[in-house]
C-alpha cells in the first residue's frame, strides 16, 4: 500500500463511507449561469495578471500568457548568423515539420498525392502528444449519432467560437478518419460481432469514443509511425526547425533547421510547408504540471508568428481537470477523462461529490479549484492539494474486472507506486494539456495569411473555440493532418519557388527594436527550462 499521510487515510474513508449511496444517485449537473459563475471565478483563462498584450506582430494588442509572448517576441536563433540559401542541404515538394500524429497523417497523404515529401522532428517521430493520448477518439458512426449531434456538443462545448468551417470539417470527415485508422491497421476496442465499443466523455450527448483500451494515441501513433516508414517516407529526426524561410514573393518556400547534438545548421527548401509541431504544456504555464510530451513547447507558434501567420484564441488554454496529484513521481501526468467515463465520480475531503463528473474540461477544472482553493475541501498532497477520483465505483458500476480490461494503462501507472485503482481512489487536479488556440487556417489547412504554410494539429487555432472536448484532438491530428497533406499535395504542383530570403526575419527584429524590445531569450525554445541538453 501506498504511504499516505494519516490525513489522506481519514479523508479516504470518509469516501468509502459515502460510495455505495453516490452509486446509485449522480451528482445534478450546473445550469448554464452555474457554469459561467465557476469558470469566471476559478478558470486560469480568466486571471489578468498572467496575460499580456503582444507588442508586435500579426496579433500585436492581443493577450496572451505571459510565457507564450516571452516567446513570440523572443530572439531569433539565427541572430549575428549569416547564411547561405542558394545550397539548400534538402529540396522537396512538402517538408513536415513535426513528428506526432498531425504531422504522420500529412506526410502520408501528400506521399499518396506523389510529392516527395520530407518529415523533420527535433525528437523522433512518435515524440509526441499523440502518443500521450489516452482515453480515445471521437466520430459520430452509429445508428443513433450524426456529425450534426457531433457539431452541437463540440460548438457549446467551445463556447459557441468554432470556427465554423474547420469544426464543420472535424465533425463531418471523423467517421472516414475512424476507418482510415482501423484500415491502416489501428487496433480499436470493438465487440464480438466487429462493432466498435464507444463510451461518453465530458459534454457529449451520445456514446461516440472510440478507444484501445486506455492506449488510444499510442495505439494510434504506433500504426501512423509504421505507415510513414512502410512508405520510406524519410524522416530527418533529432533536427528542429528554427525559422522558416521564405522566397521572394513573401511566400513560405522552406525552413533552417538545426542538427540538435551538433548544433549544425542546414538549409530545407520546400514548395509547401506543414507545420505540425503540437502544442504548449512545457511552457508550464501559470506554474501548473502538465500532461503533455516533453517537446511541446509552442515552436511553431513561433515559427508561424515571425513569418506573419496569424494567431488565433492564443490566450486560451486547457487544464485537463485530472492529472495526478499523488504520488510526487507522476505529479500532473494524465488520469484519462475515460475513468470518469466508467463511472468513478470526483469527492471531496469529505466523500462528497461536488460537481457532475462528465461537466465539460473546464467547467470540472474550475470546480475542482474552486472545492480546493476556495471551499478548502481539498486534500493535501505531497506537490500541493488534490480531490478524490474515486475508482473502485468502476468496479462496482461496471462489474469486476473492468478497469483491467478497459484502463490498464491507469491501473499500472498507479499500481507501480502501490496504489491498487481497483480497492482505492485517487488524488488528482487540473493539469496543463492542450493549446485550445494557435495558427488561423482556411478550410484547407492553409494559414489565413502567409501562403504555401499549412498547420496541422495543436499547433491550429480555432477547430475547437475556446475549450475542446475529450477525443476531439486525436480526431483533429487525423482530419487535418490528411486534409493538410492532402492540400499540400496539390498545391506544390503549381508552385515556382522564387530566391529563398530570411527578410522576414530582420523585419521582424526591426519591429522588436521599434517597440523597444530587448530580449536575450531565444525562440522557438524547443526544449523545456530543465532540459540539461548542452545543445540548447
Ligand atoms: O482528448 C483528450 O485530451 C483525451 C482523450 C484525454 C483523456 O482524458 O484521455
Amino acid at each position: 500500500m501506498y504511504n499516505y499521510t494519516a490525513e489522506q487515510l481519514a479523508s479516504m474513508k470518509k469516501v468509502e463511507a459515502t460510495r455505495a449511496e453516490r452509486c446509485k444517485k449522480l451528482k445534478e449537473r450546473m445550469t448554464a449561469d452555474e457554469k459561467q459563475q465557476v469558470l469566471r471565478e476559478n478558470h486560469p483563462d480568466y486571471i489578468t495578471t498572467a496575460y499580456e498584450n503582444l507588442k508586435v506582430g500579426p496579433n500585436k494588442g492581443d493577450k496572451v500568457l505571459h510565457e507564450l509572448a516571452e516567446l513570440l517576441q523572443g530572439k531569433s536563433r539565427l541572430t549575428g548568423k549569416k547564411l547561405d540559401l542558394t545550397k539548400p542541404d534538402f529540396d522537396v515538394d512538402v517538408l513536415v515539420i513535426g513528428g506526432g500524429g498531425a504531422g504522420s497523417s500529412a506526410a502520408i497523404e501528400a506521399d499518396n498525392a506523389g510529392a516527395k515529401v520530407m518529415m523533420v522532428t527535433k525528437l523522433r517521430i512518435g515524440d509526441a502528444n499523440t502518443m500521450m493520448a489516452e482515453g480515445g477518439i471521437q466520430a459520430a458512426d452509429k445508428p443513433n449519432d450524426s456529425p450534426a449531434i457531433h457539431y452541437l456538443d463540440a460548438f457549446g462545448g467551445g463556447h459557441f467560437a468554432a470556427k465554423h468551417e474547420l469544426l464543420y470539417k472535424l465533425v463531418n470527415e471523423a467517421p472516414d478518419a475512424i476507418r482510415w485508422l482501423n484500415e491502416l491497421g489501428v487496433m480499436f476496442d470493438k465487440m464480438p460481432d466487429g462493432t466498435m465499443v464507444t463510451t461518453h466523455g465530458g459534454g457529449t450527448s451520445r456514446k461516440r469514443m472510440h478507444a484501445c483500451k486506455d492506449y488510444s494515441g499510442a495505439e494510434i501513433m504506433r500504426t501512423l509511425r509504421d505507415e510513414v516508414f512502410n512508405r520510406g517516407i524519410p524522416v530527418v529526426d533529432f533536427t528542429a526547425a528554427i525559422e522558416l524561410i521564405k522566397d521572394t514573393d513573401g511566400k513560405v518556400a522552406g525552413a533552417v533547421l538545426m542538427n540538435m547534438e551538433t548544433k549544425d545548421i542546414l538549409i530545407a527548401k520546400a514548395k509547401v510547408v506543414i507545420i505540425a509541431t503540437g502544442g504548449a504544456g512545457r511552457l508550464h504555464y501559470q506554474g501548473f504540471p502538465t500532461s503533455n510530451h516533453y517537446g511541446a513547447t509552442a515552436d511553431g507558434l513561433v515559427l508561424g508568428y515571425r513569418a506573419g501567420a496569424k494567431l488565433l484564441y492564443a490566450d486560451t488554454l486547457q487544464y485537463h481537470p485530472t492529472g495526478a496529484a499523488e504520488p510526487t513521481q507522476i505529479f500532473g501526468a494524465l488520469v484519462t477523462e475515460k475513468v470518469r467515463s466508467l463511472g468513478a465520480q470526483l469527492v471531496n475531503c469529505d466523500g462528497e461529490p461536488f460537481v457532475y463528473s462528465l461537466e465539460t474540461r473546464d467547467v470540472t477544472a474550475s470546480s475542482i479549484i474552486r472545492e480546493c482553493k476556495k471551499r478548502n475541501k481539498g486534500i493535501k498532497t505531497t506537490d500541493g492539494v488534490g480531490v478524490w477520483l474515486d475508482t473502485p465505483q468502476i468496479e462496482i458500476l461496471g462489474g469486476e474486472g473492468t478497469i483491467e480490461k478497459r484502463i490498464p494503462a491507469m491501473m499500472r501507472m498507479f499500481g507501480k507506486y502501490g496504489i491498487d485503482i481497483r480497492k482505492e481512489p485517487i488524488l488528482v487536479y487540473p493539469t496543463l494539456h492542450y493549446q485550445n488556440g494557435g495558427l488561423d487556417i482556411s478550410a484547407d489547412g492553409m494559414s489565413t495569411t502567409v501562403e504555401n504554410l499549412y498547420v496541422a494539429g495543436e499547433a491550429v487555432g480555432g477547430i475547437h473555440g475556446r475549450n475542446r472536448l475529450m477525443g476531439n484532438s486525436l480526431l483533429d491530428i487525423i482530419v487535418f493532418g490528411r486534409n493538410a497533406g492532402k492540400s499540400a499535395g496539390e498545391k506544390y504542383k503549381s508552385v515556382e519557388v522564387k530566391e529563398l530570403t530570411l527578410s522576414h526575419v530582420d523585419a521582424f527584429n526591426a519591429e522588436l527594436k521599434e517597440a523597444g524590445i530587448e530580449t536575450e531569450v531565444l525562440s522557438p525554445k524547443l526544449l523545456p527550462n530543465y532540459t540539461k541538453h548542452p545543445a540548447i
